[in-house]
């Protein structure tokens, strides 16, 4: 999230961060956000207990009050519901930490090392109302190595997506949707 606000920066660049908005009231991207002058909100998922749609109404609130062109997930680990999802699909973008479509979900890097895979990485794709199922954007590669653990590869591949989902964005947001491959 950082290094989209940071690349936005740029008065070339084609969109401008309106809002980070954060499930998680202890997130250390609010105060890295307020610090780069971006306004934040929080809509914590803890007291809906489970109601997804009630949770998903307060996000929508908070959204529709800064009416972004576009929304980016970036480490939201809350499940979206089809509703939610329909009324920003094409809109919202998300970066997942395996080579899609391999390894959906969660535990991307232990299930990488498990199946002996020799090429690892991330991916930049649309929210659809499936998850990590949306069309690929953009995807950055990495070799794993002899002696990779899960928190090894998990670094490199943060380094890996802290270069791909910027340059996704700007392609993206200057309406490029021919998917971006990365070394
Ligand atoms: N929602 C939809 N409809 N479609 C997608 O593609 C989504 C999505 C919500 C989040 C991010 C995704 C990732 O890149 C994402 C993509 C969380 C989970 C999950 O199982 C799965 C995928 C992703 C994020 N979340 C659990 C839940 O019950 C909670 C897990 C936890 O809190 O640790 O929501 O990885």
């Amino acid at each position: 999230m950082v290094r989209l606000v940071e690349d936005m920066a740029d008065p070339d660049h084609p969109a401008e961060p309106v809002l980070v908005l954060s499930n998680d009231p202890e997130a250390a991207g609010l105060s890295r956000a307020r610090a780069l002058g971006v306004p934040v909100a929080v809509v914590d998922h803890r007291p809906f207990a489970g109601d997804r749609p009630a949770f998903e109404a307060a996000l929508q609130r908070e959204l529709d009050a800064v009416a972004p062109d576009i929304v980016c997930l970036a480490g939201f680990m809350r499940v979206l519901t089809g509703g939610f999802v329909a009324r920003w699909e094409g809109r919202m973008l998300n970066i997942h930490p395996s080579l899609l479509p391999k390894y959906r979900g969660l535990d991307t890097h232990a299930r990488a090392l498990a199946a002996g895979d020799a090429e690892h990485g991330c991916t930049v794709h649309e929210v659809t109302a499936a998850l990590d199922d949306g069309p690929v954007l953009g995807q950055a590669r990495i070799a794993v190595n002899p002696g990779d653990t899960p928190a090894t590869l998990a670094a490199r591949v943060l380094g890996r997506e802290h270069v791909l989902y910027p340059a996704v964005l700007r392609r993206f947001a200057s309406g490029d949707r021919r998917v971006l491959r990365m070394g």
